[in-house]
């Protein structure tokens, strides 16, 4: 306990160091630490004031979520944050918050308890909780209000979104921002301030909050439990404001959101441990970067890498491919610039890290080369051939193939070991996924490299094996399948597409198919090697000419507005029966689908995990992380429950599902 919080005195200012790395959570003897060198320190006649400080990187990341896991499995007892707060809430000697890095969560919590706060003028200060299904829970929802303003605290506490130090010195949350060394500038600050003021007398002023109402996302708990916290923190006295957080937090701990979003934030740190790859494992810099190929993904993957600093080159192999190419880039940042992510200057600067060519200029130089060409197996294997005989010998190969052999790739070159695919999701430049493929030769560095260089590019990277389709879109197959068939067999694409949505999928499979275009699912469908073809609309569909989106029809029409239009001409077309079809039986088809194809690609290695496929459903394909990710959500439901409707629907479990319905065990106990 004495080694998570230390306490000193350094002239007539005592100093709280927090010590719990790698984030200072408030994990048990934290709190009852600060507690106890807040009293001794009270204690001390030669103390005037009082700095509470973090060791390491950050100030305070919150409570310990590891603590919540266990508390929710019913091992472990909740944190008392209160009595901290409170003491140095009511301690007589003005206290101090030194805040560098993050103060997020508990964290703000804790430095809201304090007297004053000073930062670091690149901290970051929030209340988060909401992300993983909860509500602040020690006082955050309180004490906010009655520092930032009842609306600023509404929009912090239900978006969860942290904002910099200077937002929060504008907003009332830190008083004073420090250049320089933080504990010098916390002194003397300490020194200048007399008074011990107390966050939970403030004056709290009442505000319009219908606006932040107004967007709450329906599905969702957290959010809305948050905004009513904070409301409360309005209407009622303080202590009875605690006392109400603390029953919503509880009621939100406890739900079963809150068990999948806990899931899904360690589920998104367990995917960069891979076992054979330890943590040292070399990785090469990657300086420079090139593409080879302007399409959407060519594009996409240039303003990721341009985004995160790195020069890029961008070739295609005629002009007026490139000019669209560029000018698509152009648009994009436009519109960020436009929607105020981005500044003109910023703007500016990342495309000018982009180099668009028709040669190879620079390709020698290039730390990674990610071809993102037509999906097609000749065509890569003579990209990979050329680009062989140009990069230099520790130029990481890259292929942006969604479902091609990468050893059939890696075979082209005369180097395999450096050859990796790394499957970018559309539109690259925002989706968080990237899978990364081992190849059968593909070298530890060049993995590591490739999960590094994800991180980078503030992505999730996921190692994967080879396998057609890999992960993600093996398991899409027989998802579109089922969402094929139930239109075939009566229910309209609406009808499929909301049912999922109301389930918390993102887009519908059906709109995300037109997105897509139907061309791009019915070449897959001719390859998918477990495809029985029973379903017939995507070949109706291509058939017919209508591709998706960029046809103006697919599974649906389209305006100039992109919006989905039904059209009764699909019915036409694909559905041969009019049977009535439940949203339940819409949902139970397609996830169940996607579930039992996930075991067979876990039981044949090519997802290493069951996490893994979750946070690849999670971050690349729009499942609702508060369902926290297909696997996740099987063992939630129970694989028994989710077997015997497999057999009901008539398919072939897959062995790992069968196997674990008869031993009782679940995903999560691979
Ligand atoms: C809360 O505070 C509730 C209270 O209101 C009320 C209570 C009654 N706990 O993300 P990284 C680990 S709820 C436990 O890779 P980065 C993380 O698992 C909490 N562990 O680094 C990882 O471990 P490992 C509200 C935590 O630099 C390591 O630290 N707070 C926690 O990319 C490094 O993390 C939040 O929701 C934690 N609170 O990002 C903040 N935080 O190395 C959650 C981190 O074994 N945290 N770890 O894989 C974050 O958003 C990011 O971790 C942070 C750093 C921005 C801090």
């Amino acid at each position: 306990m004495e080694h998570l919080v230390t306490f000193s005195v350094h002239e007539d200012i005592g100093i709280i160091a927090i010590n719990n790395p790698p984030v200072n959570a408030l994990s048990s003897g934290v709190p009852e630490g600060i507690k106890a060198a807040v009293h001794a320190l009270e204690a001390n006649v030669s103390v005037r004031a009082i700095v509470v400080i973090g060791g390491g990187r950050t100030f305070v990341a919150g409570a310990d979520i590891n603590e919540f896991r266990e508390v929710l499995a019913g091992k472990g007892k909740m944190p008392a944050l209160h009595p901290a707060l409170f003491a140095i809430e009511d301690c007589v000697k003005p206290v101090v918050m030194a805040i560098h890095g993050t103060a997020l969560g508990g964290g703000l919590e804790l430095a809201m308890a304090g007297h004053y706060r000073v930062a670091t003028p690149d901290a970051q200060v929030g209340q988060p909780e909401v992300k993983i299904g909860l509500i602040p829970g020690a006082g955050g929802t309180q004490r906010l209000p009655r520092l930032a303003g009842v609306a600023k605290a509404a929009e912090m506490c239900v978006f969860g979104e942290p904002i910099s130090s200077e937002d929060a010195l504008a907003a009332g949350i830190i008083d004073q921002l420090v250049e320089g060394d933080l504990l010098a500038g916390a002194i003397a600050f300490a020194r200048n301030v007399q008074v011990a003021r107390r966050t939970r007398d403030r004056f709290i002023a009442p505000a319009d909050i219908s606006e932040v109402r107004k967007k709450l996302r329906r599905n969702l708990m957290a959010p809305g439990a948050a905004l009513d916290a904070v409301e409360a923190a309005v209407t009622l006295p303080f202590e009875q404001g605690i006392r109400h957080e603390g029953e919503i937090f509880e009621r939100c701990l406890h739900s079963d959101q809150c068990k999948a979003l806990i899931h899904a934030f360690f589920a998104e740190r367990a995917v960069a441990k891979i076992p054979d790859i330890p943590k040292d494992t070399p990785v090469y810099p990657i300086r420079q970067a090139a593409v080879i190929g302007a399409g959407t993904m060519g594009g996409g993957i240039a303003m990721a890498l341009a985004n995160a600093g790195i020069p890029v080159r961008i070739r295609d192999m005629e002009q007026a491919a490139l000019d669209r190419g560029m000018a698509a880039i152009a648009g994009n940042y436009k519109r960020s610039l436009k929607g105020g992510r981005l500044t003109e200057q910023g703007m500016k600067e990342r495309i000018l890290r982009i180099t668009p060519q028709l040669g190879w200029d620079g390709f020698d130089a290039a730390d990674i080369i990610i071809e993102a060409v037509f999906e097609s197996m000749a065509v890569k294997k003579q990209v990979f051939a050329e680009i062989d005989k140009i990069a230099k010998r520790e130029c990481v190969l890259a292929s942006n193939t969604s479902t091609l052999d990468i050893d059939a790739i890696a075979a082209a070159t005369s180097r395999p070991e450096m050859v990796i695919g790394t499957h970018f999701f559309s539109p690259a430049n925002v989706m968080r996924l990237v899978e990364i493929v081992r190849g059968k030769s593909t070298e530890k560095p060049v993995i590591a490299t490739a999960m590094a260089l994800a991180k980078s590019l503030k992505k999730v990277g996921v190692v994967v094996r080879n396998g057609f389709g890999f992960v993600g879109n093996r398991m899409l197959f027989p998802y579109m399948e089922q969402a094929q068939l139930l239109v075939e067999e009566g229910a309209t694409p609406e009808r499929v597409d909301r049912a999922l949505t109301d389930f918390g999928m993102a887009m519908g499979p059906l709109a995300m198919a037109d997105m897509s275009g139907i061309d791009v699912f019915w070449r897959i469908e001719q390859e998918f090697p477990d495809s029985a073809g029973r379903a017939v609309g995507i070949g109706k569909l291509y058939a017919a000419g209508r591709l998706g989106q960029k046809t103006g029809a697919g599974w649906y029409r389209y305006d100039e507005t992109r919006k989905p239009i039904p059209d009764p001409e699909v019915l036409a077309l694909v559905q041969n029966q009019q049977r009535a079809v439940s949203d339940r039986e819409i949902v139970e088809r397609c996830i169940y689908a996607l579930i039992n194809e996930g075991a067979r690609v876990l039981d044949a290695g090519i997802a290493l995990r069951a996490v893994d496929i979750d946070v690849i459903y999670l971050t690349g394909y729009g499942f609702p992380a508060y369902r926290g990710g297909p696997m996740f959500y099987a063992d939630t439901v129970g694989l028994e429950k989710i077997h015997e409707r497999v057999l009901e629907f008539g398919w072939k479990p897959a062995p790992l599902l069968d196997r674990l319905t008869g031993e009782g065990k679940t995903f999560g106990s691979l």
